[in-house]
């Protein structure tokens, strides 16, 4: 069977500038000569964190910063190069993905709200891959309903004082940092949260009761007992932390989206290379018209939602440049819940054209029948999609 290769022809699209291209197509070539063990998904998602630093692929989760004293490699956080890398990492790896993914949504709040001091303390690192990054905004009882949450901030000498419990945190326990959203006035509802830089190292901030997954990625509870934090801590205005998380979760949403297509793509990739070998009744597989229309129904599955993750990236981007910065809320939205849903029926199709070798455990589509998964419900369950979009609709 040919090796797995991330298809390219998409970035002929006008979406797409020569840079785009270019990291694409540079990325489809390195990531599979890369061998990480992922049979322990801490180990492996450290591993993957070092090796992208260090190749310097984390430099996309970060802008660039006045002559590049940031570490990105690109002037503003650009989301056509999340959406596309992120793509091409699935494809490959759902784990070095969700590595790639983290450094950016972990950061993505400092990026957009943070003191020159804040930025230059953790933004390098997080590009280089030295510090391991982490967003905690979900608790037990606050999960879609984010501006539900309990963890409080009560003002302390020289700073805050913080006590509650933070959810499905991803890389809880690895991460040196959590920006971490806590309500500071219980009673304004989503206007009284606000966003703290929490150092791993706070004392009394236990991060050790994991949380084990279908498709295995760091992932922990986190508890704080009375962690005193200094008042540089605080990340962007008091109060106007659930702006800053919607904002945060406008980019990287489409960027799951990404994630979502890299997925279907290898699903399909891998239907595709199946159907022309597999023997049956005397032909292949492909030469039944019931695989065919399969096959047919996948592409143009993962074409619908290639359009519309490409085309909220490009919004943004836009947006940006045009320094109008446009809310892309429901673009994000769209594209998110179209390719993660669009990402599960395809390699649900691709997983029954596999027979018996579908659900054998460490077949490829096998996995991404687990890895899929929790993407229609992480960074906005699809029925939070569909909220966002329905109220757009009617404010339009
Ligand atoms: N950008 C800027 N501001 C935004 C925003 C965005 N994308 N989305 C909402 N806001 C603002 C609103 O404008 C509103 O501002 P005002 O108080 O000035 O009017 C405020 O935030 C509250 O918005 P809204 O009333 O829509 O909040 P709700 O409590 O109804 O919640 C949803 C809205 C459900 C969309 C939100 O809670 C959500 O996204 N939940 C899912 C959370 C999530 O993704 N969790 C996963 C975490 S990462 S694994």
């Amino acid at each position: 069977m040919k090796p797995a290769t991330a298809p390219l022809t998409h970035l002929a699209l006008p979406f797409f500038d020569a840079v785009h291209r270019q990291l694409a197509t540079a990325l489809a070539e390195w990531v599979p000569q890369q061998q990480i063990d992922e049979s322990d998904d801490r180990i492996a998602c450290r591993a993957w964190v070092k090796l992208l630093g260090e190749q310097g692929w984390l430099r996309y989760c970060v802008p660039a910063g006045l002559n590049g004293a940031l570490g990105g490699a690109l002037d503003r956080l650009d989301s056509r190069a999340l959406v596309i890398l992120r793509e091409t990492l699935a494809f490959h790896s759902p784990l070095a993905d969700f590595a790639f993914a983290m450094q950016g949504l972990g950061s993505g709040a400092i990026t957009l709200a943070g003191s020159p001091e804040q930025q230059a303390a953790y933004l390098p690192l997080v590009a280089s891959g030295e510090k391991i990054a982490a967003f905690a905004l979900s608790e037990a009882d606050a999960g879609s309903d984010a501006g539900a949450m309990t963890t409080r901030a009560t003002p302390s000498a020289g700073g805050w004082s913080i006590n509650g419990s933070k959810s499905w945190i991803s890389n809880g326990g690895i991460a040196d940092f959590y920006v971490t959203f806590v309500k500071t006035d219980p009673a304004a509802g989503t206007r009284g949260i606000t966003a703290f830089i929490v150092d791993a190292s706070t004392p009394r901030l236990d991060s050790s009761e994991h949380i084990t997954v279908m498709s295995p990625h760091p992932l922990a509870m986190l508890k704080f007992t009375n962690c005193q934090l200094a008042a540089g801590a605080q990340l962007g205005a008091l109060h106007g932390g659930f702006k800053l998380a919607m904002q945060t979760l406008d980019i990287f949403r489409a960027s799951v989206a990404g994630a979502a297509l890299g997925m279907a793509r290898r699903a399909l990739f891998e239907a595709v290379q199946y159907a022309r070998t597999r023997k049956m009744f005397g032909q292949t597989l492909g030469d039944f018209q019931l695989t065919q229309a399969k096959l047919g129904e996948m592409a143009a599955l993962v074409d619908a939602a290639a359009l519309l993750t490409y085309r909220a990236a490009w919004l943004r981007d836009e947006g940006e440049r045009l320094g109008n910065s446009v809310r892309v809320t429901a673009e994000a939205a769209m594209a998110k819940m179209t390719a993660t849903e669009n990402a599960q029926r395809v390699i649900d199709m691709a997983l029954q054209m596999h027979g018996g070798l579908g659900v054998m455990v460490g077949t490829k589509v096998e996995g991404l029948y687990r890895d899929i998964r929790s993407l229609r419900i992480y960074e906005g369950a699809t029925e939070v999609q569909q909220l966002i979009i329905g109220k757009a609709v009617l404010q339009s």
